[in-house]
């Protein structure tokens, strides 16, 4: 009812609107408007009442809500049904707890802060509150399973050309990492639930510290982390970007599993890419080996060259990558 209420209050954006309009349009009382009303300027909406002439919406908080994200949405399927939470242990998590029902495919999990945020491999991910965009979005292709590892480097390349359009630089790290100035500020953890030959669905988590600033990370991370904020050094609108990122994913999604071509994915990765033609080392199994990156393929590997000559095209998930000096 919240969003119904708040749906006639941005209509009527010049003007008040009286509870009686309000209670006629929705079929509610005047005391149930009344009590929306309130826990809608709990969450943060500015909302002028005038006995006589109504209400009338002055300000929105910067929240994540479908109502908020709406405007610069311009997808059919992905993010249609957002699910947005004030807190929440991990949205993956909770992705994974509802990505069964099959109404919830394109369907994207929010929330404003992450308790539990995960990375790969059991690794955390600090997601400060209002300050990051931690979101989930729930995917049900129609793909072989060992096709799943190429809907990170959509995700990757979905990310970097939004941030591109907002007149920020990032470069993707592959496989699932999104740097600045050679600091991390997102990451992606792709999760999928599959039988042998086909996938019931698959998790994309996208983590990106926007407005985060330098006293947000705990100290161990500001060498590697950073956010959009302090790199580019003004505050971001968090709900233009996400919709950016969920309008160019659902673009370069559907190209792929309608269409089969990954082309323009790989193509953003090449071209946004922080590896290619540099100095790395590769770890693999805690051994560190120099090496230098030189091509992605279409299957979503990076070919490297080591030292002796030799070349190797390297799977993600199976190795890490780091630059020559530092994080890239
Ligand atoms: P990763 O395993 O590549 O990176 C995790 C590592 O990155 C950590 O061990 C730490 O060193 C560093 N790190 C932790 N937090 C941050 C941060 N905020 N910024 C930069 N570096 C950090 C990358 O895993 C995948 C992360 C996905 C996060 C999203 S958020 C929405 C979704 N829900 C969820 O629980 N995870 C995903």
């Amino acid at each position: 009812m919240e969003n119904k209420i708040l749906k006639l209050l941005k209509d009527n954006k010049d003007s008040y609107i009286s509870g009686q309009d309000i209670s006629n349009e929705l079929g509610v009382s005047r005391t149930a408007i009344w009590k929306h009303i309130t826990k809608l300027k709990e969450m943060g909406y500015e909302i002028n009442s005038i006995s006589k002439k109504g209400y009338k919406l002055v300000e929105s908080p910067d929240l994540l809500t479908y109502e908020e994200i709406k405007p610069y949405l311009c997808t059919k399927l992905i993010g249609r049904k957002i699910l947005h939470f004030d807190t929440i242990t991990s949205t993956n998590s909770k992705a994974k707890e509802i990505a069964d029902f099959s109404e919830n495919n394109g369907a994207v999990i929010i929330s404003e802060e992450q308790t539990n945020g995960r990375g790969r491999l059991g690794r955390t991910w600090v997601s400060p509150k209002y300050k990051g965009l931690w979101m989930s979005v729930i995917l049900k292709p129609e793909l072989n399973p060992m096709e799943a590892a190429k809907l990170t480097q959509i995700g990757a390349a979905a990310v970097a050309k939004s941030l591109k359009e907002l007149n920020i630089n990032a470069l993707i790290k592959w496989p699932n990492d999104v740097v600045l100035n050679s600091k991390k500020v997102c990451g992606i953890l792709t999760e999928m639930n599959a039988e042998l030959t086909k996938i019931n669905y698959v998790i994309m988590g996208i983590g990106i510290n926007v407005n985060i600033e330098e006293n947000d990370f705990p100290v161990e991370l500001r060498d590697i982390a950073s956010s959009l904020y302090i790199e580019h050094g003004k505050l971001i609108n968090r709900q233009e970007l996400t919709a950016k990122i969920l309008n160019n994913f659902e673009t370069l999604y559907f190209e792929f599993v309608n269409k089969g071509n990954i082309k323009e994915s790989i193509d953003i990765c090449r071209n946004f890419s922080a590896l290619l033609n540099k100095e790395i080392n590769v770890i693999k199994n805690q051994q560190v080996t120099p090496a230098v990156a030189k091509d992605l393929d279409a299957e979503g590997r990076l070919l490297v060259e080591y030292l002796d000559g030799n070349t190797e095209w390297l799977i993600s998930g199976e190795v890490s990558i780091r630059g020559k000096n530092g994080y890239v």
